[in-house]
C-alpha cells in the first residue's frame, strides 16, 4: 500500500500543540473530528516500548468537547445514551455509547460532568453536535450547544503519576481512575482527569486556555528529562492488545452497543428516557448473532485501510478483521473483529488474505492482556 501526505488547510484543523509536536519529530498524522491527530513518532513500535516503559506527552488534541449546558442539559445528554446517569456526580467522568433511534452506535464519548447543568462529551470520530442540535431542536430543548476550545494534553506510561506529581504535587497521586479536579502549577488552574486512550496508566489535561497548554507541554518536558519523556500519541498496538475500541474503526453506526460489548454500559431497567430503548430492549432478547472479539494471525505484518474478510475451510464468512497489528508481546499479528456467532468458540480457525497470501489465525476473547 503506498501512503500519501496529508495537505493542511483551515477545515483539516491544526492543534495549539503542532508546532511543539513536529518539533519532537511526529511522523504520520490521521484526522480526526476534521484535526490532525499524530499516529507515529518513532515507529509505531519503538512508541509502543517506550510507552510501557516511560511517559510519553500526547497532543490529542482531536477528541474534541461537545459542551452542553442549560437547564434541559441533563436531559438531552440522557436521551443520547443508554448508561443511566441519573445517579451521576459532578466531577466523574462516564464512558457511554451514545445511541441513535434505531438502536445503532453514533458515538463512544467519555460524558464529563461539569455541573448539574453543564456537561462536556469527549468525542470519538463522528459530528455528535449536529446530532445534538438537531435532537435539542426537535424537543425544543432549553440548552446551549457548542464546541469549546479545549485541547487536550494526555500524559501516558507507568511514570505518569511520577511526572504529574512533580509538577501539580503529591495530592494528584490520589485523583481516582476516571475523575477529574482542578489543580494549579505555576499560576494557572487545569482541568485534570485520570483517564486515557492507553493502559498504561496517566492522566488528561483538558487545557482552555492556549498559552497555558503550550507553556505546560514545554514545563512537561523540562520536569520529565529524569523520566526519559516523550511526546507520543494513542498507540495501535497498545490499544488493540488493551481492546480501547475506536469508533469508525472497531464499530460504527451499522452496530448495535451489544455487538460491540458495551453492555455494562447498557441499562435497559431503569425508567430514564433515551433514544432506541426498546430496540435495545428487543435485541437484549432475541440475541445478537455476531459480536467484537480479538484474533490472533500467524503473521507478522499487516496494513489496514478496509475490512478483511475471514473465511473457514469451506470458505464460509467467519467474520470481518476491523483493526490489526503486528503485537511484539505476541509475536503475532492481533486485531479487533466482529465475528459471526458460529464461529465464537476459540477451538476455531480461520484463513485470511494478506497482499495474496493465505494466512491462518484463531478467535479470542478481548482484552489479549
Ligand atoms: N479520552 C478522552 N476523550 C476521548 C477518548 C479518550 N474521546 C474519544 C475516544 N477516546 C473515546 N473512546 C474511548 C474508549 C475507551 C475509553 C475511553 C474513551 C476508556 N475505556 C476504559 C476501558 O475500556 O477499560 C474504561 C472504561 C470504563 O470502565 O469506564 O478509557 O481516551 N478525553
Amino acid at each position: 500500500m503506498k501512503n500519501f501526505s496529508i495537505i493542511k488547510s483551515r477545515r483539516l484543523r491544526s492543534t495549539p500543540y503542532t508546532d511543539r509536536i513536529e518539533a519532537h519529530g511526529v511522523s504520520g498524522y490521521t484526522v480526526y473530528n476534521h484535526m490532525l491527530l499524530p499516529v507515529t513518532f518513532k515507529s509505531v513500535e519503538a512508541d509502543y516500548e517506550h510507552l510501557k516503559k516511560f511517559v510519553q506527552i500526547w497532543d490529542v488534541s482531536a477528541e474534541r468537547q461537545v459542551e452542553i449546558s442549560g437547564k434541559d442539559s441533563a436531559k438531552l445528554v440522557q436521551l443520547m445514551t443508554c448508561r443511566d446517569l441519573s445517579k451521576s456526580k459532578v466531577g466523574r467522568c462516564y464512558y457511554a455509547p451514545l445511541i441513535d433511534d434505531d438502536g445503532c452506535l453514533v458515538n463512544d464519548p467519555i460524558i464529563n460532568k461539569l455541573a448539574d447543568d453543564k456537561w462536556w462529551l469527549s468525542i470519538a470520530d463522528a459530528d455528535v453536535i449536529f446530532f445534538a442540535k438537531g435532537l435539542a431542536a426537535g424537543h425544543k430543548f432549553d440548552v446551549k450547544i457548542h464546541e469549546p476550545n479545549v485541547n487536550i494534553l494526555a500524559i501516558q506510561g507507568p511514570l505518569s503519576d511520577d511526572l504529574m506529581a512533580k509538577l501539580f504535587g503529591e495530592e494528584i497521586r490520589n485523583l481516582k481512575f476516571f475523575n477529574f479536579k482542578y489543580f494549579n502549577f505555576k499560576g494557572n488552574n487545569y482541568f485534570i482527569a485520570r483517564s486515557g486512550w492507553s493502559k498504561q496508566g496517566g492522566f488528561e489535561v483538558y487545557v482552555e486556555d492556549n498559552k497555558a497548554g503550550q507553556d505546560l507541554y514545554d514545563y512537561l518536558f523540562e520536569y520529565g528529562k529524569e523520566f526519559n519523556v516523550r511526546a507520543g500519541c494513542p498507540n495501535l498496538i497498545e490499544r488493540i492488545e488493551s481492546a480501547l475500541l475506536s469508533y469508525g474503526s472497531d464499530f460504527d453506526n451499522r452496530d448495535n452497543p451489544f455487538e460491540a460489548n458495551f453492555d455494562k454500559f447498557i441499562n435497559l431497567d431503569s425508567d430514564v428516557n433515551f433514544l432506541g430503548k426498546e430496540k435495545l430492549k428487543k435485541i437484549q432478547k432475541e440475541g445478537v448473532s455476531r459480536k467484537l472479539m480479538g484474533v490472533k494471525i500467524d503473521h507478522n505484518k499487516i496494513d489496514m485501510y478496509c475490512e478483511k474478510t475471514l473465511l473457514d475451510d469451506n470458505n464460509n464468512i467467519v467474520g470481518y478483521v476491523r483493526s490489526a497489528a503486528y503485537s511484539p508481546t505476541f509475536k503475532k499479528v492481533i486485531g479487533i473483529a466482529m465475528i459471526n456467532k458460529p464461529y465464537w468458540d476459540s477451538k476455531h480457525q480461520f484463513k485470511i488474505d494478506i497482499n495474496d497470501k493465505i494466512f491462518l489465525g484463531t478467535v479470542c476473547d478481548l482484552p489479549f492482556i
